[in-house]
């Protein structure tokens, strides 16, 4: 979609700060961080949200997640057996939840203490 910020990432035509990147998934920097590492995880193909990809093909929506571990893994977060210090993986969907980009991404979140809810 040449209107959608994210597949202009996809598509080279915007230049993110990446930090992993699989044949079917992007992970990169988030231009407005919240914590120390904030990290945004997209499949290549263009899904509106989570809930859509998880439809459309689940074995994409497991990669995302794959691929959200082995980020916070890169950035010293924790390993999938022993997730220490920690991080949060947020997805939000709509505009209740405040969505702003409509590919869905996961926030890859970590490196400072969190509280729930958050503000
Ligand atoms: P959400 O509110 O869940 O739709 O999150 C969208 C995120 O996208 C938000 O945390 C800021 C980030 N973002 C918006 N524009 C850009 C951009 O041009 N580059 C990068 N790296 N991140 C962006």
């Amino acid at each position: 979609m040449s209107d959608c910020l994210f597949c202009r990432m996809v598509s080279g035509e915007i230049a993110p700060d990446v930090v992993r990147e699989t044949d079917r998934t992007l992970a990169f920097r988030d231009v407005n961080p919240q914590a120390p590492t904030h990290v945004l995880v997209i499949p290549k193909e263009h899904h509106a949200t989570v809930g859509a990809v998880a439809a459309a093909d689940p074995q994409l929506a497991a990669e995302l997640l794959g691929a959200a571990q082995a980020v916070a893994e890169q950035e010293g977060l924790g390993t999938a057996d022993s997730p220490e210090p920690g991080w949060r993986l947020v997805t939000n969907s709509g505009p209740q939840a405040g969505q702003s980009v409509h590919h869905v991404h996961l926030h890859v979140l970590g490196g400072r203490g969190m509280t729930w809810p958050p503000g």
